[in-house]
């Protein structure tokens, strides 16, 4: 075995390619791809999870070079953040310090691994030149009215110190710490996302290439909601009571009415009555608890009658109103009907509060259900469809049908209206911490708030800050210089805007500014981004469905009506690759739970790196990291070096005939093609450990072939007859020649070391990946060995999987094999499919 000098080869390529700009990037693109993998929050090491996402990207742009496309696949870092700060602080150094050292260490890990990038459209967000266009771009949000300041409810973090949006609000839990978020009323900074929650709903149809989950996963993120709203009426003071239902056939049902602790109208409905105190101090104690808590479907119902009543429009019934904890201040209006009798969570309460229970659905009586529904004798809600009763003018009716004739009744009327509610909520982007986007914003005690002009932009987060830990307010607020401004507007004495920026606006366009990374006129130029979205292969993790995937979507379409963006949808295709895991446990950098790339790649080199996490699990699953993952990939690799260096003088380039008669030669011929077909089509379907398995399998072939080409093996074990001679070995040298651009996408370094070594000084990637002959695939026959008690007699031609039985009666009516059987018993006959015939026989007694 040839010894294969793997870090001498692969440190020696990667030089090459950085050098001959391998990677560069050609503007404008003629065929145009654009590959990407979601950028990095340097936090630490790099372990062998990253080392896999990077390694699918990396195998598309070469694929995809390899069939002639102009293809971008930059890089870059999402800097800013608390991860970035916590681990600052516990250092006991500066977040800008412990950033750029970290992202040093990734980006030599990345050169490591041999990635593909174009490292001269590298972007970091904690750089002025990339931030000053989020403070560019909030500024035209705010100026279209999409960025607001409201005070309300917001998810604070006591862990973190912060808001969080809705988005990082993860069961209850801050998703970066896991501390129980609670609910504060503060004045916070919003995008309105809310404004394109149909159209990002609408968009998610216009997009075959992502994953159905995904799709769902945002589908009920911005949950649309079909109903209407009906205005109840405050009993004393006639004060509109609007509430949002989907259920309008139950209205003549309702008993009760009850308000979010977090709603407006629960913080002055029982002002001034006996009943105050004792309400607020309800609510002060709900929400405290954990939201998710509260308003989960199982669990004790908590409320209290605030002494109010409420009239039903359509019945004039009075009903009283309370406080519940289930009811959630941020949806609808905050206030609902109560309806017992046909809502489960409304039919505990009830119970448990001594409300009457009205029932105004009766299920079909059948053969099974013969009794009416008694609301004494019920012990759950009746949810299903039925025949509306105790509803005057609408009785008999099915209750489907009613929820239409209500609504029209109702709007009739002028006491409703039919309205879509979306679970999605607007987007809270202000952050109290220091490592993040200055918010260009400036408060004057006369002008109000004044955006920074552009101008003066960007505004710079300042560097030496002497207390920089997160104390509930924001940090900048206590930087005296920073703080303090004049107001552009009037000139007057004026305050900064405090706050930073939820890292998740820099994630939300930086694939926008790879496409034209240097310039500083605009975050990026039309024509320049244009040319190259929307993103065609998109890979990163699935924890992102109702994040960053669907903030980038927002950002995209906003720039879409800004005109700067042609496209309405950043990204055709997405993959959700699944997440390497480490003795059961999820590898990660801050956990410290890794196999370190860069310790890997010295070890076992850069091919043997990328193989072992494309081999054990197709992308989007999840893959175990075992201590034999690398072993089979480096044997494979070695294997192959080896079997290249045996036949060097051998390997060709030029097509060869396609053998017409049956034989290894013939054989090794149609595997070479239905590799390649193999290969280009897993390629295509992002099956890359498939396409790995038919490359093994291929060697294997090869070996095989090779192995029956010596002197020594052609005389112990000679073809059965001239026609099935393997003298041949233009075949062979094709396929070996073929073999290398089919390993170029995976092992680019060893392509690249065994095309240089078969006389090339060009690129490998700049060659074009070869195709199959079809007529080669169609003709898809195997050559099956027959022996008899173990020795070579004959040789099988046949179509492929045949069935056992046939190969049988073929083996035993062999001309040759009858030969050996004449006279004898055939006591058994062992198949092994497409590779062997052994026949077993002893004398006849
Ligand atoms: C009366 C009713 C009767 C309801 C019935 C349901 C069944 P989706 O589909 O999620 O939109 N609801 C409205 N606002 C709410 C809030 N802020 N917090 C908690 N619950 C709220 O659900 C709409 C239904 O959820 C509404 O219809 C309302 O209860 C409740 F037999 O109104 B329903
Ligand atoms: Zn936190």
């Amino acid at each position: 075995m040839a010894d294969y000098p793997v870090r001498e080869v692969e440190a020696r390529w990667q030089k090459w390619w950085a050098e001959r700009g391998v990677y560069r990037t050609p503007e404008p693109p003629n065929r145009k791809y654009y590959v990407l993998e979601m950028f990095l929050y340097p936090s630490g090491d790099m372990h062998m999870g990253h080392a896999r996402n990077y390694s699918i990207g990396d195998v598309m742009y070469r694929y995809r070079r390899m069939q002639g496309f102009d293809a971008l696949h930059p890089f870059g870092w999402d800097a800013f953040g608390l991860p970035a700060e916590n681990a600052a602080i516990k250092h006991g150094n500066h977040p800008a310090d412990w950033t750029f050292s970290s992202i040093d260490l990734c980006r030599r890990n990345l050169n490591l691994l041999g990635i593909s990038y174009d490292w001269d459209r590298e972007v970091t967000t904690a750089n002025p030149d990339y931030y000053r266009w989020n403070q560019w771009l909030f500024i035209k949000f705010f100026e279209r009215g999409l960025a607001y300041r409201k005070e309300a409810y917001a998810n604070w973090c006591p862990g973190c110190q912060t808001v969080l949006a809705n988005e990082q609000v993860e069961e209850g839990l801050c998703y970066r710490c896991k501390s129980n978020v609670e609910k504060r009323k503060l004045t916070q900074w919003f995008f309105k996302i809310t404004e394109y929650a149909q159209r990002l709903l609408d968009g998610l149809d216009t997009l075959p290439g992502w994953p159905e989950n995904v799709k769902t996963m945002q589908r009920n993120w911005i949950g649309r909601s079909e109903g209407c709203e009906v205005d109840f009426v405050l009993a004393d003071s006639g004060e509109k009571f609007p509430i949002f239902t989907t259920r309008p056939d139950t209205l003549f049902g309702v008993t009760f009415m009850a308000l979010a602790p977090d709603a407006q109208l629960a913080e002055t409905i029982a002002k001034g009555t006996d009943r105050e105190k004792e309400v607020r101090d309800f609510i002060q104690r709900v929400l405290q608890r954990p939201e998710i808590e509260r308003t989960a479907q199982t669990g004790d119902k908590e409320g209290i009658f605030t002494g109010k009543y409420a009239t039903n429009p359509l019945t004039g019934d009075r009903v009283p109103i309370y406080i519940a904890d289930f009811v959630l201040g941020s949806y609808g209006t905050g206030m609902i009907m109560a309806v017992p009798a046909h809502d489960q969570r409304d039919f505990e309460f009830a119970r448990k509060y001594k409300i009457p229970i009205k029932v105004v659905i009766q299920p079909q009586a059948t053969s099974h259900k013969p009794q009416a529904l008694d609301p004494a004798s019920m012990t759950a809600a009746y949810v299903d469809e039925g025949i509306m009763t105790n509803s005057r003018q609408f009785d008999g009716l099915p209750n489907l049908e009613g929820i239409g004739k209500v609504i029209g009744f109702l709007v009739e009327k002028g006491l409703g209206r039919k309205v879509v509610n979306y679970r999605l909520k607007d987007w809270l982007v202000s952050r109290q911490r220091y490592w993040g986007t200055p918010i260009p914003m400036i408060h004057c005690p006369k002008c109000g708030i004044v955006p920074v002009p552009e101008k003066d932009l960007p505004v710079l987060l300042p560097r030496n800050v002497k207390d920089y830990r997160p104390k509930g307010k924001s940090v900048l607020a206590g930087v005296e210089d920073f703080y303090h401004t004049t107001c552009p507007k009037c000139g007057g004495k004026a305050t900064r805007d405090p706050d930073t920026m939820d890292t998740f606006v820099d994630s939300s366009w930086y694939y926008l500014r790879y496409t034209d990374a240097h310039n500083d006129k605009l975050p990026f130029a039309p024509d320049r981004a244009n040319r190259w979205l929307p993103i065609d292969d998109y890979i990163g993790g699935i924890e992102h469905a109702c994040g960053h995937l669907i903030f980038f979507r927002f950002f995209h379409k906003v720039l879409h009506d800004m005109a700067m963006l042609s496209t309405d949808e950043p990204n055709t295709r997405l993959h959700t690759h699944g997440l390497v895991h480490l003795e059961g446990k999820v590898m990660s950098s801050s956990k410290r739970i890794g196999i370190w790339v860069g310790d890997f790649v010295k070890e076992h080199g850069a091919d043997v790196a990328r193989l072992a996490v494309l081999f054990a699990a197709p992308p989007d699953k999840g893959m175990d990291w075992q201590a034999d993952t690398p072993i089979g990939v480096g044997r494979f690799i070695a294997r192959l070096y080896t079997l290249f260096q045996d036949n060097l003088k051998t390997v060709t380039f030029d097509p060869v005939p396609r053998p017409q008669t049956p034989g290894p030669a013939q054989h090794l011929y149609i595997r070479l093609n239905q590799t390649i077909k193999k290969v280009r089509d897993d390629l295509e379907s992002f099956q890359f450990n498939t396409a790995i398995a038919a490359l093994m399998e291929f060697l294997n072939d090869l070996t095989e072939y090779a192995s029956r080409m010596t002197p020594n093996a052609l005389r112990q074990n000679p073809p059965a007859s001239s026609v099935e001679r393997p003298a041949s070995s233009e075949v062979f040298g094709f396929a070996l020649g073929r073999l290398i651009y089919l390993l170029a996408p995976f092992t680019p370094h060893l392509a690249e070391e065994l095309w240089h070594q078969t006389g090339h000084s060009d690129s490998i990637i700049e060659q074009r990946l070869p195709d199959y002959d079809p007529a080669a695939v169609q003709f898809d026959q195997v050559e099956i060995p027959v022996q008899v008690n173990g020795k070579l007699r004959s040789r099988l031609v046949v179509a492929r999987r045949l069935p056992e039985p046939e190969i049988r009666k073929l083996a035993l009516a062999d001309s040759k094999v009858q030969e050996y059987t004449k006279g004898q018993n055939v006591m058994k006959v062992i198949y092994i499919p497409d590779r062997l015939v052994n026949i077993v026989v002893s004398r006849k007694q």
